[in-house]
């Protein structure tokens, strides 16, 4: 769909009943509005990342106190993808707090990691930074569903959250997966003190992409003591439920994650969020550092009569 940042704002302004209401219509014309994906991330290599991302973690230029250790043996991976599977995630999610894949031994373990989760009949993601055409045709040859690279903000406040590497450099390596026939996972942040013209303008450029992103995370930035953005102002939830509602009506098939930041919502704006078309979510106790609700949801869509998605086997 070609959409202009005009088009964009004219949806993002409307009157809030008004963006509500189309944005569930559309929401359950493409999908089961009572389903939700349940994904789950492992962290497989954790810290001393070289890059600067003013909001994470796990960059080596913040002092965050984290647990830091290097690639999990693909044992322990899909050990962890099991226990995942019995807790009813149909997706494993597998970060990593590198720049890119440098090592040929460690991608190559990575590929299996990513050949034991599919022969689980789970989905399989990873997120590993910036790849070239050749690692992402590996991947895809290994069977990989999806791969998460996100934009983050709009290409205008990007220079203020990342100075190590360009919005250019992820659309080259977007570029890339596309061509190897993998899926996109591809979102972003709010919270991280950017404008409304910016969250419009990351929306802009993710249903710009062509085609647009399988799934897209909206992650509400999880301050972490220590990182640039410890003190960021919380963001509106109602700003959260516009972007929400934004999303789903321009990429009215793309599944929208409900990704970081839950653990500080109420059960009403997950709810608000559901309806106004997010369908799939992070479980378990543990994002890649930093908590997630794990137990609480089960209660969640118990309450809202909702259920998880149902997986592949
Ligand atoms: N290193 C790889 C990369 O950045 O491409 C993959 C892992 S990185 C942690 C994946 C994504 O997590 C980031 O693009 C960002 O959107 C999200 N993220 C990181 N720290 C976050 C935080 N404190 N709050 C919310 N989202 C965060
Ligand atoms: C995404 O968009 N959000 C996830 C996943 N992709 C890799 C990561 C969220 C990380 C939140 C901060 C942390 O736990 O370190
Ligand atoms: Fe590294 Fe990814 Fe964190 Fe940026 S977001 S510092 S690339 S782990």
């Amino acid at each position: 769909m070609t959409v202009t940042r005009d088009e964009v704002r004219s949806l993002y302004e409307l009157p809030f009943p008004e963006l509500l209401h189309r944005a569930a219509t559309v929401h359950r014309a493409h999908h089961n509005p009572l389903h939700v994906q349940l994904c789950q991330l492992e962290n497989i290599k954790s810290g001393r990342c070289p890059e600067d991302c003013h909001y994470c973690p796990q960059s080596a230029h913040h002092e965050t106190g984290i647990d830091e250790y290097g690639l999990e043996t693909v044992d322990d991976v899909l050990a962890a993808a099991r226990e995942a599977k019995a807790g009813g995630a149909t997706r494993f999610c597998l970060g990593a707090a590198w720049r890119g894949p440098r090592s040929e031994a460690e991608f190559e373990r990575v590929l299996a990691m990513v050949r034991g989760v599919r022969a689980l009949g789970m989905e399989s993601c990873v997120t590993l930074g910036l790849l070239t055409e050749d690692q992402a045709r590996r991947l895809g040859e290994a069977g990989l569903t999806a791969y998460n690279h996100n934009l983050d903000t709009s290409p205008e406040f990007y220079p203020r959250i990342i100075t190590t590497r360009r919005y250019e450099d992820r659309l080259e390596t977007i570029a890339h997966v596309r061509r190897a026939g993998v899926a996109l996972c591809c979102g972003g942040i709010i919270g991280m003190g950017e404008s409304r013209e910016d969250r419009m303008g990351l929306l802009h450029a993710l249903a710009s992409l062509d085609p647009p992103p399988e799934s897209v995370p909206v992650n509400v930035l999880v301050p972490v003591k220590g990182t640039p953005l410890e003190s960021a102002a919380p963001v509106d939830p109602i700003e959260l439920v516009r972007c929400i509602a934004t999303a789903r009506l321009l990429m009215p098939r793309s599944r929208v994650r409900l990704s970081a930041g839950r653990l500080e919502m109420t059960s009403e704006l997950q709810a608000l969020c559901f309806y106004a078309g997010a369908n799939s979510i992070f479980t378990g106790p543990k994002l890649l550092t930093t908590p997630n609700p794990g137990e609480g949801d089960g209660a969640l869509l118990a309450a809202l009569g909702m259920t998880a998605e149902p997986g592949e086997a």
